[in-house]
């Protein structure tokens, strides 16, 4: 497969100032009146269909839920008022349905609890709460590590053989509720879940890939900062500088500095994060991606802005390499594994997170190369999709609701003037939720 004929969006010298704050904020809207037209009341727009999908056998609106805080921070009064309505007169999770923990707690109660800050109407914190309790049951297992789905009505748990992502990206939702309501039970689950997890690394200080919860043997000995461990080393961190918890801290300082020691890896040039045996150290693959390009912010959010800074070259490099970042690189060979683009927000994340803290212009740069191929490759008439290849460029009828929560609020808040939002008083869920260090009142 060859590049595509493009050409402006791998141009290293393109200007930041090719795009403001209120170009993310048309093209957000043209993703919102997208779902507004085709797919009102639904979880998800498909974009090339103009038609809807839905997670479970009834809509839990996880669009407008995960869109509604970038709503409010982008300053869109009516499109606020509108999803405001549609959430607080149509949600209701009084449903016999099962649900996927992980997903629901990150997009719906982080979005919920957003919510909640950010507009003040109570009625969204209620709804969280209803939530959290109909799911704390997944976290009734021999080692308190939560199951995978749970039935919303009936309370029933199922699968047992589940990932420390899973496990442990939970303590910023549930312990907020904690905050919120006095009662510790939320937090106290999320807890221990992490410190189930945490017990049961190697010797090297390594997690793997997949676990069983009920007996908390590994079942998959791969450790890498990839999807189904990635947000894990994202909550130790978080949860420790939210809850300014002194166990959390000790174990993210052992966590980070297993996987600097272990996981990362010199090559092609720069910095990256690859795949060894968790046990042995024993590298296993020298496979990098999409999803892994969040751990750029983790590190600058952790005070490494030299790895941070290290590792985003190497996630713009990839970028590059076809005008988007693959779900999959082999950065040794420079070559596609997986060449899916799922319209993922980590590269630019950490762009924003690096903008941040060292208002080095490259950043903004660097985000104005993702904004123009994304606008130039995933736009649709009706909303923005993503790319079965990125080698292709070929389209897939899927706009997640990621989209919104992720993409367009950190593309929005880098290019916006640092005023803009008060990086420094909150924390952002691994949805893109902002979660305020303190209880505003
Ligand atoms: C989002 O749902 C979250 O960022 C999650 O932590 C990882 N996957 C997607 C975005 O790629």
């Amino acid at each position: 497969m060859s590049a595509p004929p493009i050409s402006h969006f791998d141009d290293p010298s393109a200007s930041a100032a090719t795009v403001s704050p209120d170009r993310v904020r048309a093209e957000f809207l043209h993703a919102w009146n997208g779902y507004k037209q085709y797919a009102w009341g639904h979880d998800a727009l498909k974009p090339l269909s103009k038609t809807y999908s839905d997670w479970n056998q009834a809509p839990l609106l996880i669009t407008p839920i995960d869109a509604f805080d970038t709503i409010i921070l982008m300053g869109l009064t009516a499109e606020a008022a509108e999803a405001k309505d549609l959430i607080l007169s149509r949600l209701d999770f009084d449903l016999d349905m099962e649900v996927q923990h992980f997903e629901t707690a990150i997009r719906i109660l982080g979005g919920l609890i957003a919510a909640q800050q950010l507009d003040g109407d109570t009625r969204f914190l209620e709804l969280a709460i209803d939530l959290a309790d109909r799911m704390l049951p997944v976290f009734d297992s021999n080692t308190g590590m939560p199951y995978r789905f749970v039935n919303l009505k009936t309370h029933r748990t199922r699968c047992r053989f589940t990932n420390p992502a899973e496990i442990g990206t939970n303590i910023l939702e549930y312990g907020t509720l904690s905050r919120l309501t006095g009662d510790p039970k939320y937090f106290n689950a999320a807890k221990r879940a992490m410190v189930s997890l945490y017990r049961r690394r190697s010797r090297i200080g390594l997690v793997g890939t997949m676990i069983d919860v009920e007996t908390g043997g590994w079942l998959v000995k791969d450790s890498h900062v990839g999807g189904r461990i990635d947000s894990y080393y994202e909550y130790l961190l978080k949860g420790a500088i939210l809850f300014d918890d002194p166990e959390l801290w000790a174990m993210w300082h052992d966590t980070i500095a297993a996987v600097n020691a272990h996981v990362a890896d010199e090559a092609s040039g720069g910095l990256w994060y690859g795949h060894v045996n968790m046990k042995t150290g024993k590298r296993r693959a020298t496979v990098f991606g999409a999803l892994y390009a969040f751990f750029p912010a983790v590190l600058a959010l952790g005070g490494d802005l030299d790895r941070a800074a290290r590792l985003e070259d190497s996630c713009y490099k990839m970028w590059r390499l076809y005008g988007t970042a693959p779900e999959q690189l082999d950065y040794k060979a420079m070559k596609v594994v997986l060449g899916s683009y799922q319209l993922r927000p980590e590269v630019i994340e950490s762009a924003y997170y690096l903008y941040h803290y060292t208002s080095d212009e490259k950043y903004r740069r660097m985000g104005a190369t993702f904004f123009n191929s994304l606008v130039e490759r995933c736009k649709t008439d009706a909303g923005f999709a993503a790319l079965a290849d990125v080698r292709t460029g070929v389209k897939t009828d899927a706009m997640e609701s990621y989209f919104l929560a992720e993409v367009m609020k950190y593309f929005y808040l880098l290019f916006a003037p640092p005023q803009a939002f008060d990086f420094d008083k909150a924390v952002f869920n691994t949805e893109a939720h902002p979660i305020w260090k303190k209880s505003r009142g």
